[in-house]
């Protein structure tokens, strides 16, 4: 049986381990990148590891989640990673340049690369046939190091696309319809691989959109081929001779196919407040709309402006919306403005914002309360845009378009014809505002402002431990529900002291205060814990206040690894019943856990109320060794 082409980039990469699916294995990094809201962490994590220079072939270092100078601590942020950058070898995207995914897609992915970033959705560069993956900042830190990333090699989740798609649907609508079948838990476990001959229909932003949001069903990343429509887009960007053809073979082994039929797909839209919560367009037409927001790294290239331009063009936006735009990338802005698709979007009255992460991560555009918000943006959890009872759907640049012209939600297809976007065959390249490298970093010195405090020193695990259950929780929480972002708390990213006072903020205001008054603590949660984002923050501060158990149903990839990282116990129930038998309040015994986690027990007995649980560690020998350390920077010293 021939290899899908997700087995074959892993087994390019491969350094440690065997191809065999479920175990672990170990992979080069040829580049990584960072975003300002987990590069702080990052940069301090490699800079305590002790190397003068990375050691990847390109790591870079973007400014686009918090944009917002309320004081000094955002812009001190920045003047850190701008420092960090000079000195250790790193390419700095300056803060308005646009947001990671998309300008690392116009100007540094590459296809048969394999790229690791501190941010859960790097696998948009999977659009261009690069293996990118997610992850938390230790890991990247480790990786610009030189160090293998590791990972559970995954199953392949093979998508056959037939057909082309109509007008007025897009890349968004195709994984609204996925995660709609899917779920946020579907892709867990996989790497999702599009084949089949819809494929060669599809243009690169389209696809990069599909792998962006294959982030949203829980996948370990999402990969497409490398084809001519590949070539097309890098000649677009100066960049050809990165072009390199790659797909499944012919006879590829999927461990799963689905099949999509891209003719009969039509606009989709993600309801409150989770991105699976997928029903048609049309299907909730009518509902009036406030607030519409076009941006995000999962639908802000060209043709996704152009295209709302397009649609807006000699009209007016609804008087009772506001409609802003968030260009992906200064490229996007450049070249939008070249072919005038600014002044349309001007004229119609769209509020133009900078290139950047914005309203996503909650850094202001947040709704009036109990409106519904239009938004192609990526995540629409509870709370998330920064309004408490916020209304948030999720939908494509069309289907944003259409609202903000109506007033409604309003299925594009009943605009009339649909107006084609023409997408450059040479884009205008300003390369101006990323910052190269410097030959000779003697004498460069990294600037730290006040609030910049270094890693918080962690002990080793015990060898028994004791924590009181302080909270219990339902299934699919986010690391937006542990670790809220939004612009009051990300300004404290880089002070974990500071920042470990908003832990659980929105579910259990009093988290923090109670953890301190427990000394050691647990928490108990459902199926898919940790779902979302990369940050590290929501294992970092958590362990900074003593938790050291989170027994679940199951974990989401990135959060466990962020866990196991942090020297945080992820246990999850034998059997699921199980979650029914504890309350919060209950204290959790576990005898001789050092030495089960060091001899690599699976079975984890743990008592609560005089009874016995069987828990499970699924942990490489690896991962114990880090939870047995306290943590990977402990065992890192450890073994220098
Ligand atoms: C997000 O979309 O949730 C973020 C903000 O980009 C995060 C990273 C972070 O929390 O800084 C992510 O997706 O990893
Ligand atoms: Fe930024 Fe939103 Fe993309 Fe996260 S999901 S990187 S906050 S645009």
């Amino acid at each position: 049986m021939g290899k899908t082409l997700a087995e074959k980039l892993l087994n390019m990469h491969l350094v440690e381990g065997q191809p065999k699916k479920g175990t672990e294995i170990g992979i080069r990094i040829d580049q990584t990148l960072t975003q300002d809201a987990t590069g702080t962490m990052v940069y301090l994590a490699f800079e305590s590891i002790g190397l003068a220079r990375v050691k990847t072939e390109l790591s870079i270092s973007y400014v686009d989640h918090n944009l917002l100078q309320t004081d000094f601590k955002n812009s001190d942020d920045h003047i850190f990673l701008q420092s960090a950058a000079r000195k250790f070898g790193v390419y700095f995207s300056r803060p308005g340049n646009g947001i990671c995914h998309q300008v690392h897609l116009e100007r540094f992915g590459r296809p048969g690369k394999s790229l690791l970033g501190s941010d859960s959705h790097t696998p948009t560069i999977g659009g261009l046939g690069s293996l990118a993956i997610g992850a938390g900042g230790l890991d990247v830190a480790a990786a610009m190091a030189g160090h293998p990333f590791y990972l559970t090699y995954p199953q392949v989740l093979g998508v056959c696309l037939k057909g082309r798609l109509s007008d007025w649907v897009s890349g968004r609508d195709i994984i609204l319809e996925l995660l709609r079948r899917l779920t946020v838990k579907g892709g867990r476990g996989y790497i999702v691989e599009f084949f089949g001959s819809g494929v060669m229909s599809l243009e690169v932003p389209d696809r990069a959109t599909v792998a962006n949001l294959g982030t949203e069903l829980g996948a370990t990343t999402t990969v497409w081929p490398s084809d001519e429509k590949t070539r097309l887009f890098l000649r677009a960007q100066g960049r050809e001779g990165d072009y390199l053809p790659l797909s499944a073979d012919r006879d590829a082994g999927y461990d799963q196919v689905i099949t999509l039929d891209l003719d009969s797909l039509e606009p989709m839209i993600a309801c409150p407040s989770s991105p699976d919560n997928v029903v048609s367009v049309k299907a909730v037409a009518g509902r009036d709309v406030s607030q519409v927001l076009l941006g995000s790294c999962a639908n802000s290239s060209y043709r996704d402006l152009m295209s709302a331009a397009m649609i807006l063009e000699g009209r007016t936006v609804h008087e009772n919306v506001s409609f802003e735009v968030n260009p992906g990338s200064r490229q996007v802005l450049e070249n939008i403005t070249s072919s005038g698709g600014l002044l349309k979007l001007i004229q119609a009255g769209a509020r133009i914002q900078q290139p950047g992460c914005l309203g996503c991560i909650g850094v202001g555009q947040a709704p009036a309360s109990g409106v519904i918000s239009l938004r192609t943006f990526t995540r629409n959890f509870p709370g998330r845009s920064g309004t408490r009872d916020d209304q948030v759907y999720l939908c494509s640049p069309e289907t944003a378009a259409a609202a903000a012209l109506t007033g409604r939600i309003t299925d594009p297809r009943d605009l009339g014809d649909y107006p084609k976007v023409v997408v450059p065959e040479k884009f205008i390249i300003n390369d101006r505002n990323i910052f190269p490298l410097l030959e000779d970093t003697t004498g460069v010195e990294v600037l730290r402002g006040p609030n910049i405090k270094s890693f918080p020193q962690f002990s080793e695990m015990p060898a028994r431990l004791e924590g009181c259950v302080i909270l219990k929780v339902k299934d699919n929480i986010t690391t937006d529900d542990i670790m809220p972002a939004g612009s009051e708390i990300l300004p404290w990213r880089s002070n974990i002291p500071a920042m470990s006072r908003f832990v659980f903020q929105g579910l259990s205001p009093d988290f923090a205060r109670r953890a301190e008054a427990n000394g050691m603590v647990a928490v108990v949660g459902g199926e898919n814990y940790g779902q979302g984002s990369s940050r590290e923050h929501a294992a970092l501060a958590p362990r900074y206040l003593g938790v050291a158990v989170k027994l679940a149903k199951s974990f989401a990839r990135i959060h466990k690894a962020n866990l196991i990282n942090y020297g945080i116990l992820p246990l999850t129930f034998m059997r699921s019943d199980d979650y029914n038998l504890i309350a919060e309040g209950d204290v959790l015994i576990i005898e001789d856990i050092r030495e089960m986690v060091l001899s690599g027990a699976v079975e984890i007995p743990v008592k609560v109320r005089g009874r016995e649980i069987a828990t499970s560690l699924d942990a490489s020998v690896r991962q114990r060794r880090i939870l047995a350390a306290g943590g990977l920077l402990n065992l890192m010293r450890q073994e220098t």
